[in-house]
């Protein structure tokens, strides 16, 4: 850490709002004390708190109709991992990162493992990616990957997926994240039930090349890029199979990956319970799989996804959980983004510490609803700002990050070095 960004820098920025915080802390404390809330267990667990940032995140996204690049944004992996220690060093809460291929292909995996590691930083799960075609394949996704009617097609999924453990092995990562684009757009296209049967005996022969100490995690979604039917579209179909395949398959849940209004943090209940949650792609929408920034639409039910995860490790019935953010950064610079994203979900998890389980089931077993919900809206209520700045300036890392960044001009100062994407439209934000 703090190679991005020198100490001096952040010190400095610190000793200027230091006053400020410990004021806003101070009343914190006092709010929290009169609730019986103990902030130093709170602090500990907010401590090992770590959400992984996605490679594919850091440059600006697009929609179909059309992208705009900002000056001075990232060209390749090496400048991607740059931008994440910027990130990192602000808010000490994005110390990995995750991969997908074959976007992130690099000549030396040695050499971005001791570059990323220079900057503190080290690699999460990898994704690999099956969902679109590039110039040296000698075949096409267009009709699927793992679930393709052609088994050459599917043994070159596999390939890819098998290809993606390989990388991840020399980066370091312990998982690989599969998410198909497999599916129909036509009633009849296909048969569901033969599609998930060559969907299963895909990935068995992907999860046979795990490494004892890997997981693999199954990204269901319901649409999209296929409408009219997916084969994995949710968690019942991820759940089934990650069951058929063993001990060290898992559910992963995409915020954006479900039909409106559906009751999330009963999926993370039940995949808890059932011990087969493994890991997060947070993101928010309002539509359907929009990218959205994390907590920008819906906070609340960010919290409420966060008390289930809590209340489960409680009762001891939670895995270890991967964390990782999935958004496209289509108008914003993707940094700012993901740092406010970041602390979107750390205060999302932070609110639901603050929940007294015992006080919540007491008002459960006697049927109060009203107060139950009190209990929750209590907690989500509490501004937990100044604690989650007292944690930052504890481990060094800026009260203010977004303040910061904005003063620090870093996508002017990129500008000068990195490639141009376009030369007229590119606007420094
Ligand atoms: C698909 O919508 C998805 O959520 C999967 O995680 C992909 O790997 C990722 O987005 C990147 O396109
Ligand atoms: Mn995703």
């Amino acid at each position: 850490m703090f190679k991005a960004i020198s100490k001096e820098q952040i010190e400095n920025h610190n000793k200027r709002n230091i006053n400020n915080l410990k004021k806003d802390y101070e009343f914190f404390l006092k709010k929290t004390k009169n609730l019986g809330i103990n902030i130093n267990n709170i602090k500990k667990e907010l401590k090992n708190f770590s959400v992984a940032l996605p490679s594919w995140g850091l440059g600006t996204g697009g929609t179909r109709f059309g992208k705009f690049p900002i000056a001075g944004e990232p060209n390749n992996i090496f400048e991607k991992i740059e931008d994440c220690a910027v990130i990192n060093d602000l808010i000490g809460i994005t110390n990995s990162v995750s991969l997908h291929f074959p976007w992130d292909n690099v000549g030396d995996f040695k050499e971005l493992k001791e570059f990323t590691s220079s900057y503190g930083l080290k690699f999460d799960a990898v994704n690999s990616n099956t969902f679109e075609d590039f110039k040296d394949y000698k075949h096409s996704f267009k009709f699927g990957s793992l679930t393709h009617t052609d088994k050459s097609i599917r043994d070159k999924a596999i390939e890819l997926n098998v290809d993606c453990i390989k990388k991840g092995e020399k980066i370091g990562s312990k998982a690989l994240t599969v998410w198909i684009p497999d599916g129909t757009n036509y009633p009849g296209q296909q048969d569901f039930s033969k599609s998930l049967d060559r969907y299963i005996n895909s990935m068995k022969k992907i999860y046979s090349k795990l490494p004892s100490s890997w997981r693999i995690f199954i990204e269901h979604k319901p649409f999209e890029p296929a409408l009219y039917s997916t084969v994995i579209n949710d968690w019942g179909s991820s759940y089934y199979c990650a069951k058929l395949l063993g001990k060290k398959a898992f559910c992963l849940i995409d915020l954006g990956h479900h039909l409106p209004n559906t009751n999330i943090e009963m999926i993370v209940s039940r995949l808890a319970d059932m011990k087969k949650l493994g890991g997060f792609h947070f993101n928010d929408s309002k539509y359907g799989d929009d990218d959205l920034d994390s907590g920008s639409i819906n906070p609340f039910a960010l919290f409420l996804i966060f008390n289930e995860l809590t209340n489960a490790k409680k009762n001891k019935k939670l895995n270890s959980v991967s964390y990782m953010i999935d958004q496209s950064h289509n108008i914003t610079d993707p940094i700012e983004s993901l740092i406010m994203s970041a602390i979107e979900i750390q205060r999302a998890f932070a609110k639901s510490l603050l929940i007294n389980y015992k006080i919540l089931e007491k008002f459960q077993k006697k049927n109060d609803a009203i107060f139950s919900l009190n209990h929750l809206k209590n907690a989500f209520n509490i501004d937990v700002t100044p604690l989650l700045q007292m944690i930052r300036y504890e481990s060094g890392n800026v009260i203010n990050p977004l303040e910061f960044y904005r003063n620090f001009n870093y996508r002017k100062k990129k500008s000068k070095i990195r490639k141009k994407k376009f030369d007229i439209s590119s606007t420094i934000l």
